[in-house]
Formats: C-alpha cells, structure tokens, sequence
C-alpha cells in the first residue's frame, strides 16, 4: 500500500476517556507513521481533557498533523479514505456507508478491545459481511500474543521516557506546573480507578505505613469523593494523614499522563489505555479493571495475570494476584492485601523493568494495523 495511505478513524464516546484515548493515540502513531489521518469523534469536550491543544468549539482543526473533525458534521463526509477504521465498534455515519459502498475500494477495519484472553488470537483479522450493503469489515484486535495486533506503543517512547527522567529541569519543571510535592524520601503513588475502587483501605495501609511516607497523587475529578470522605472535608490540596499525604492535581493531557506515571514508583491505572502506559512505564501497578456485566471483567484480569505473572517467584505472584483481586472486588479485604504486596515491593520492581522490556521488544500495533491492510486492501 502506498505509504500515504489515507486513513480516517470513527470515535465515538460512550463513557470516560478510553475512546477518545485510544482514537486519539493511534491518530498520532498512525501521523509518525506517514499516514495521512482525519479522526471523527462526537464529543470533543472529552478529547479536550486529554489534548490540551484541542478547541473543543471548532468542528475542524489540525492538531499534532491530525485532521480532526467534529461527527457528526452537518454537511457529513462522503469523501472516503482507503482504510477506514470503526473504533470498538461504533458504526460509521450512513451517508459515508453509502459512499463507500458505492466506490468499493476502501478498507472497513473494525478495532476492537484490548484483552490477553486467548479466544483475541481465533478472531484478530476475521471478516465480517454487511448484513445489507456491498462491504465487509475486519476485526483488528490489539493484544498481547504475536498472533494479535500488538500494543499501542511509540517506536521512540523508551528515548522520550529517558529524555524526561534525565533532564533535572524538565523534571523540576513538572511537578511545579501541577502542583506536586517533591519529597525525595517518599514513595511517590498515581491514583487513577473507577469510584467504586477500595480506594479507604489504601490509603489505611499507606497511612498506618510506620517504615516509609507516602505522596499519593490523584487526578482531579477522579476518586474526589472516597478522598474527600476518607479525610473529611475538603479533597483539594494536600492533606495528610499519619505517613500519608494526598494530593489532587489537575487532570492533565495525554503525554503529561505519562510523564506523571515516569516519576511515580507505583501507577494505580484503569480500563485500557492507562494500563497500557503504566506497564510501558516500567513501574509496579495496580489494574482496576473496567467492570462488565456477568463479571465478565473477572476472567479478562485472570487472563492477564497468567501471561503477566508466568516469570514471578510463588510468593510474588501471589502478592500481585491478591492486591489485583482485592483492589478489583469491593467486597475484599484490602489492607493485608496492601501490605503482603509492599512486602515484595522491590521484587516487583525488578519485574516491571522486565515486562517493560519484553513489551517494547514486540513490534508495535501501528506497524500491524499498517500491514494488516495492505494485506486486505480492495484492489481497485
Ligand atoms: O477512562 P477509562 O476508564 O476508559 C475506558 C476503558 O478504555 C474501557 O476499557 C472502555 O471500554 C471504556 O473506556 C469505554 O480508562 P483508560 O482506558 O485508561 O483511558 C483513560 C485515558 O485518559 C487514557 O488515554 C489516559 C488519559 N488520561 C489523561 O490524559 N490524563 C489524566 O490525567 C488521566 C488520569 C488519564
């Protein structure tokens, strides 16, 4: 395929930041790739939490070499790209359904969610006809195993991740612009779950800690009311409480995100996207697993862990699954958990630095998509 490729994304917003993150994620790679790209997406208030850079009153602006686009747009699209790509199935606008089908020579890739269960190796590339129209999609898992469609990874995230930690006034410079305290004896903690986390029976462990102190940061909006219970008052600040403190910073843009994982020794992180990051950040973390029904989410976490724990001693891998299955099941006690876990703490550690490394080792999820559709492409 020609390396000029257009391509547009379709992202619509059903709930929090993972969309939107993920849409706006491989937008870029797609760029860095030399891939001409436009992103569709219905809510760009959202977006603008993540892209600072965005102007979520303008239906079209380019960002980052990004066309984006407000959908839907009143005059709606019907130029079509050569691959089209449906994000975690949200359909695509019915005039550029109907345009497509009537050129026939473009690409409908349907990405998917990202999951380390086995059943994402049987269905990653499988085609699915239009029940009506002249057109087929494609599913594109990303995943874990060579046999899916791999990570959302930058090919330079490993020299831009040493360039920040390397640069003392960088680094200073970020935790003034967002308020964090600097603390050298402390453990440094990001704070990003779903409200119904166990979020008192963390900071229980983290303050009763008598061996080191504690900063856990947490992004505004996130956990606010569990904070502001569990300290009575007020959230915003920094509030402490024995070897405890607590800190609310602003909810920041996607690269910050992931400069705030770079300097803390431990990312509490969610859904899809930041748990991606936190691993590539190469830190022990905790994943709070978006809930589903039938607690379908349960066996997602199991399949995870076995791939992610298969290189761990017994008693580490049985302090991680214990905090993961505590911290995902608000039922569970929490503070043993927390506290057999810190006891592996530095083993941990060790490990993160190795799964980051098999991780980048593994060629990234854009240079797939890439070749997944030259391999797919009509011929015209
Ligand atoms: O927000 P999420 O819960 O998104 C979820 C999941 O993706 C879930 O699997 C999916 O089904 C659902 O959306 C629709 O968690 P996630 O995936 O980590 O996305 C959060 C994004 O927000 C990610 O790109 C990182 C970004 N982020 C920032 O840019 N700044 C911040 O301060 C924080 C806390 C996050």
């Amino acid at each position: 395929m020609n390396a000029r490729a257009t391509w547009d994304i379709f992202c619509r917003v059903v709930d929090n930041y993972g969309d939107i993150g993920i849409a706006w994620r491989l937008a870029r790679q797609l760029v860095d790739a030399s891939c001409d790209v436009r992103l569709f997406v219905d809510d760009l208030a959202a977006f603008a939490r993540i892209e600072p850079a965005l102007d979520a009153r303008r239906a079209r602006q380019t960002i980052a070499n990004v066309d984006v686009r407000r959908w839907p747009d009143p005059d709606e699209e019907t130029d079509v790209a050569t691959v089209v790509v449906e994000l975690l199935g949200c359909g695509l606008p019915s005039r550029y359904l109907a345009a497509m089908s009537a050129q026939r020579d473009s690409l409908w890739i349907d990405f998917e969610h990202l999951s380390a269960e086995s059943w994402i190796d049987g269905f990653h590339g499988l085609p699915s006809p239009h029940p009506a129209l002249p057109l087929t999609k494609h599913f594109f898992y990303p995943g874990f195993s060579d046999r899916t469609g791999g990570l959302l990874i930058e090919p330079d995230i490993d020299g831009r991740r040493a360039a920040f930690i390397e640069d003392a006034t960088a680094f200073d410079a970020f935790h003034n612009r967002f308020g964090i305290p600097r603390d050298e004896g402390c453990k440094h903690v990001s704070l990003f779950a779903y409200p119904n986390a166990p979020v008192a029976g963390l900071l229980d462990a983290f303050a009763a800690d008598a061996s080191r102190r504690w900063s856990v940061l947490v992004p505004e909006g996130v956990l606010t009311e569990a904070i502001t219970r569990w300290f009575g008052g007020d959230a915003g600040g920094t509030r402490t409480r024995g070897s405890l403190s607590a800190t609310t910073i602003p909810f920041v843009g996607q690269d910050d995100y992931d400069r705030l994982l770079w300097i803390c020794d431990i990312n509490f992180v969610r859904g899809e996207d930041s748990f991606v990051r936190a691993q590539i950040a190469g830190r022990p973390f905790v994943w709070h697993i978006y809930p589903q029904v039938d607690a379908a989410h349960l066996a997602k976490l199991a399949a995870f862990e076995a791939i992610h724990d298969v290189d761990l001693q017994p008693e580490v891998r049985a302090a991680e699954r214990g905090l993961w299955q505590a911290w995902n099941d608000p039922r569970a006690k929490l503070a043993p958990a927390v506290l057999d876990w810190l006891a592996v703490l530095s083993r941990l550690e060790a490990a993160a630095e190795a799964w980051r490394l098999k991780l980048l080792a593994r060629r990234p999820l854009v240079e797939n998509l890439i070749a997944f559709a030259a391999a797919r492409r009509p011929s015209p």
